[in-house]
């Protein structure tokens, strides 16, 4: 039986129609580029319970079709930029990292990217992303700390949270993150503190940006210092870094390891010491006849939080070091060697752990 439309609901159809082609129809889903790298989330089990596998072996194809909800997210489309167990990373891989990021960035159809990335060293290369990459787009880095076909693995939901926290327009000017056990942690900030827990990601000092539940995205502050943007740092003129070197302090620390340091050609020491970044007396020497044959010497702190500061139990200005704050020894490398790409002079390094 023929139903006529009675001519107001014929109307309204209309009036709907005209609305909908007026606003252009539903908006486009962001644009979301996943870089993997390897690590954990990309590891191949031996079996559920048993905590053994391989890591860096699936390809980002299986990493995106074991998550096929991330399209109710955005429109994602996946690169191998590497395979590596990221313990395996470098600096060389930092660079064409932060390259690819950058040339993605610079595209209009472009909204976010987001990296899988082995954990052990997720947080040295956001923080080299971080300082080098001069966008406001959302850089999000995820990982896994069981692997998949693991009883509890986390790899699938991080993936899904890290597009999110990427297609987000939130994440925008807060640069690089990191998406793990539904926590948005800064690059500056984030560490790994655990060395098999679902929850190792903290960041010690001030916790986490934000927090991303299913998807639901939620920051609740952001960093003060300068980042992304704002660096004085350009991935698109750094080619190679200078070598700069960690040593540990403890008791009974032996001093020549720092000449034997020097002697492989690095140009900067971070000191991990003990408490607010203390060296023995005898190594206190030693860097501070490092520092006067040019060594660029850094006071950072093996405690894991806090931060280092000037002129507590060492003369820091006589004896030409600077301080790390609160970056930890590791991250205090990456800008010591980004630092030495544009200064010598210790005062004017000091100058940047006071601002990055
Ligand atoms: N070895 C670890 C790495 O690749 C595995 C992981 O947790 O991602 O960093």
């Amino acid at each position: 039986m023929r139903r006529d439309f009675p001519w107001t609901r014929r109307i309204a159809a209309l009036a709907l129609l005209a609305a909908a082609a007026a606003w252009g129809g539903a908006p486009e889903k962001p644009r979301v580029v996943i870089l993997a790298t390897g690590g954990t989330i990309a590891g191949r089990s031996v079996s559920a319970v048993e905590g053994t596998y391989r890591p860096a072996e699936l390809p980002v194809e299986e990493l995106l079709a074991a998550v096929p909800e991330i399209d109710g997210l955005a429109r994602v489309t996946g690169e191998q930029l590497c395979q590596v167990a990221s313990q395996d990373m470098t600096v060389d891989l930092w660079i064409r990292i932060a390259r690819r990021v950058d040339e993605l960035l610079r595209r209009e159809d472009v909204d976010g990217v987001v990296i899988t990335h082995g954990t052990d060293t997720m947080e040295e290369t956001a923080w080299f992303l971080h300082l080098t990459v001069r966008t406001d787009e959302p850089i999000v880095l995820t990982g896994a700390m069981r692997p998949p076909g693991s009883l509890g693995a986390d790899g699938a939901l991080n993936l899904y949270n890290a597009v999110a926290v990427a297609a987000s327009p939130e994440s925008r000017g807060k640069g690089a993150l990191l998406v793990m056990n539904d926590a948005i942690h800064g690059a500056r900030e984030a560490t790994k503190r655990h060395t098999t827990r679902a929850d190792a990601f903290a960041s010690p000092l001030f916790g986490p940006l934000g927090t991303v539940h299913y998807g639901d995205v939620v920051f609740y502050r952001e960093s003060t210092r300068r980042h992304t943007a704002s660096s004085a740092f350009d991935i698109r003129e750094i080619d190679a870094l200078p070598e700069a070197a960690i040593l540990y302090g403890h008791a009974g620390f032996d001093t020549t390891l720092i000449d034997r340091v020097l002697e492989t050609g690095a140009r900067g020491i971070v000191f991990a010491g003990t408490g607010n970044g203390n060296p023995s007396a005898p190594a206190v020497r030693a860097l501070a006849r490092a520092s006067s044959s040019g060594a660029a010497i850094v006071r950072s702190s093996r405690t894991g939080a806090g931060a280092v500061t000037l002129h507590a139990e060492v003369d820091d200005e006589a004896l030409g070091f600077a301080v790390a704050g609160d970056l930890n020894p590791q991250k205090s490398r990456i800008l010591l060697m980004l630092a030495l790409t544009r200064a010598g002079d210790v005062r004017a390094i000091q100058e940047y752990f006071f601002m990055y």
